[in-house]
């Protein structure tokens, strides 16, 4: 039996957790889609849809303490540490109970209470960070590890080889996982990288490397547990390739005609929800109906969400100065 397979079949007690986790990320998206349509946000927006399965999975094995850093697609990954979706539709309305008082936006979803470090809109910035939050844990022996989502672009920007190269070089408790979504902006993979397989970088640092199918959640969960495992061991770092792909352009303004035809139906027949729904009806652990149960209440608990962050204050201007260093 594959360690995959060993996953698949472990997931009795998981299998609510990670579904809804994952609902949860597409129907607040869907809402986020519309806010945006209806011009009542300012700034932009990029969804994680079709990747949800990449966060959710690798998020599971976060355990309290531990740290997650990730790219301004990051919506997914912090509703995934368990923030609360009323507190990010009130950040994305500017509303004073979001998640950063409403000051950060789409892009900057931090949830310090369930270890969410920060959303970055630099690329490959928050990777060193990552690293420095591994630093801190490894120093202070305090067993945590450290998470990092990063794009298939960041790959060749400097701050991703100097990140990998200090994990590397002092083994640190860091994971990161590449979300290969096979685009940066516009520009397909082959246009800006010399190489397909991008776990291959983790061999010049001396890191581990693992490959993933970031559309099956329970093998995300399954490679992350045991770099996880590795990290807290004292084991080091792993670099894990996640393959996925977004359903949506780059931002708000990117219809994403770049793709050729076809494409994106290939990866609409591989949606990670569906998948899984699939696998729980194969296995019987839920069938088609005790899944619909599932969308209609999170479905529920994301309306209730926005319509609390609609409701709510926007932040006092004395505000302002709160959280700003200098
Ligand atoms: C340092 C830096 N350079 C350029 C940009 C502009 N930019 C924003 S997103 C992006 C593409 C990144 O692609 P990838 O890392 O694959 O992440 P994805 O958007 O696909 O999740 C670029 C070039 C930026 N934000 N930061
Ligand atoms: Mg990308």
């Amino acid at each position: 039996m594959t360690a995959v397979y060993e996953a698949q079949a472990r997931c009795e007690d998981i299998w609510e957790t990670l579904l809804d986790s994952m609902l949860r990320i597409r129907y607040f998206e869907n809402e986020v889609k519309a806010l945006f349509g209806s011009g009542l946000v300012r700034g932009s927006t990029h969804l994680c849809q079709g990747q949800e399965a990449t966060v959710v999975g690798a998020c599971s094995r976060l355990r309290p303490g531990d740290m997650m850093a990730s790219t301004y697609r990051g919506h997914g990954a912090v509703l995934a540490t368990g923030a609360s979706p009323t507190a990010a539709f009130a950040e994305i309305l500017g509303r004073d109970p979001g998640l950063c008082g409403g000051k950060g936006g789409s892009m900057h979803f931090t949830d310090l209470t369930h270890g969410a470090i920060g959303s970055n809109a630099i690329v490959g910035a928050h990777l060193p960070i990552a690293v420095g939050a591994a630093f801190g844990a490894q120093h202070l022996k305090s067993g945590a590890v450290s998470l990092a989502f990063t794009g298939d672009g960041s790959t060749n920007i400097g701050a991703f080889h100097e990140a990998l190269n200090l994990a590397g070089i002092w083994k640190l408790p860091v994971v990161i996982v590449i979300e290969n979504n096979h685009y940066g902006e516009y520009s397909p993979l082959a246009a800006t990288t010399p190489i397909s397989a991008l776990v291959d970088r983790a061999k010049s640092y001396g890191i581990r490397g693992e490959v993933v199918d970031g559309n099956d959640v329970l093998a995300v969960r399954n490679v992350v547990g045991e770099a996880f495992d590795r990290a807290r061991d004292g084991n080091g770092p792993t670099l894990i390739e996640a393959d996925t792909y977004r359903f949506e352009g780059h931002s708000r303004s990117d219809p994403g005609k770049y793709r050729p035809p076809g494409e994106l139906e290939s990866w609409l027949a591989r949606d990670p929800i569906e998948r899984f729904a699939d696998l729980l009806k194969e296995r019987e652990i839920a069938g088609t109906e005790i899944v619909e149960a599932h969308r209609q209440q999170v479905g529920a608990e994301i309306a209730a969400a926005l319509q609390a962050a609609k409701a709510a204050p926007e932040p006092q201007p004395e505000r302002l100065y709160e959280d700003v260093i200098g």
